[in-house]
């Protein structure tokens, strides 16, 4: 069959901290951090830590707040990472219970119910753990009978999910897929590193891919999808099982995120551009003509340079619409969320294009018209 976007879901944490106050604690640890170590400073042994600023981090970046899971100990210095009671086995996982709120919305949306939905992929850039997928139990809370499994193309998570989704659908192995990104991402920012602590926030998105046959009667057709990685270090985690006994294991800053975002921005901008210009051209769509884009939230910057490629001119915001100011860069899931929060404005046979780059590198692009 044909494949279309039915509806999109939107779980949205109710804790958020503004730059004000993600400043203001990681001052504090610098301050603790520096009198801590004030001799070894003084003797040239340790390199003194530099305070951040909110005018840097929204001037640089476009964020001014983020919403997660857990605010107090992210804020505490003496933690700065998420804090959760571990659950037990028979209690649902964090992701999978964030992932189930967001599949739910997108499944009230469409009308839809979970007896005519065939399978689960949870497309996110990290996983709660090793297995079984969280897919596989956001599939038995939802009670699905199908099958599911998880992926991980880290910011391009969700559109790869969407690519996948829409060829069973083609290939007739399914008609009706949920394609779910819990993005915990506060979990693997290193809220103690200047340079990054700012960036990112906690989010769960999901996307009901299905057969035209079945959609409801406002839809957006698929028209194509594009995949590209080539890869490259620049965005980086290594925590793996493999460094669990390793004196360098959990808890380094490289077990967490670490990137070179300068090198970033300048590498990912023209590959993306060129990738949509290609793709476009290949479907037979003019990518002056894009009624509206809903990029991957990583950096204003960034995605006020692709738009101007794209579109030949300088994007307004409701051509190109941002959430990066409240929801920071929450992974695969940010062009998701621009999507489902700026789509219901269009008009029957408008075209859009939903696109997502980020660490492998990896970029997808997902044409849609809307349709009803
Ligand atoms: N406060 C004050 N000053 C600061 C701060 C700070 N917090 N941080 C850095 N500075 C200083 C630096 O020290 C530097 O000073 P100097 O010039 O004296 O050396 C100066 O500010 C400029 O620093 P940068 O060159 O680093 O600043 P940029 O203007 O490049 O901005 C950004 C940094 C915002 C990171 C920018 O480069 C950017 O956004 N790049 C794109 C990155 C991107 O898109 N990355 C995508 C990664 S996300 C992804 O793929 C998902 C991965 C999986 C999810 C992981 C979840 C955790």
């Amino acid at each position: 069959g044909r494949a279309v976007i039915s509806s999109t879901g939107l779980f949205t944490p109710g804790e958020t901290i503004t730059n004000e106050e993600l400043v203001e604690s990681y001052n504090r640890y610098v301050e603790i951090f520096n009198a801590d170590n004030a001799q070894a400073i003084a003797a040239g042994e340790v390199a003194e830590l530099q305070p951040s600023s909110v005018e840097f981090i929204e001037k640089a970046s476009g964020i001014k707040a983020r919403h997660v899971m857990t605010k107090a100990p992210i804020l505490d210095p003496e933690t700065m990472a998420p804090r959760m009671r571990e659950r037990s086995n028979d209690e649902p996982s964090v992701m999978a219970e964030i992932g189930v709120k967001a599949a739910r919305d997108a499944l009230e949306r469409a009308g839809r119910d979970v007896a005519d939905v065939d399978a689960v992929l949870c497309a996110a850039s990290n996983m709660e753990r090793a297995y079984p997928a969280m897919a596989i139990e956001i599939q038995q809370e939802l009670g699905i009978d199908g099958f599911a499994f998880d992926m991980n193309v880290a910011c391009s998570s969700a559109t790869f999910g969407i690519q996948t989704a829409a060829d069973y659908i083609r290939a007739g192995n399914a008609r009706s897929v949920l394609v779910v990104s819990p993005e915990v991402t506060s979990g693997h920012l290193n809220w103690r590193d200047r340079d990054s602590h700012f960036i990112f926030g906690d989010v769960a998105t999901a996307v009901l891919v299905e057969d035209a046959e079945m959609a409801p009667a406002e839809h957006w057709d698929i028209l194509g999808t594009r995949l590209k990685t080539v890869f490259s270090n620049n965005i980086r985690n290594n925590f793996g099982f493999l460094n669990r006994a390793s004196p360098e294991g959990e808890g380094k800053p490289d077990k967490l995120f670490v990137q070179e975002g300068r090198k970033v921005f300048k590498e990912v901008v023209p590959m993306v551009a060129e990738m949509i210009v290609t793709e476009a051209e290949r479907l037979g769509i003019d990518p002056q003509a894009l009624r509206r884009l809903w990029l991957h939230q990583a950096n204003a910057g960034m995605n006020r340079l692709i738009a101007q490629r794209v579109l030949g001119h300088e994007a307004s915001a409701d051509e190109s619409p941002t959430v990066l100011d409240t929801y920071a860069n929450t992974s695969s899931a940010g062009s998701i969320i621009a999507f489902h929060k700026h789509h219901e404005d269009l008009s029957a046979g408008d075209t859009g294009l939903i696109c997502s780059f980020g660490a492998g590198y990896s970029a997808g692009a997902v044409f849609v018209r809307k349709v009803g």
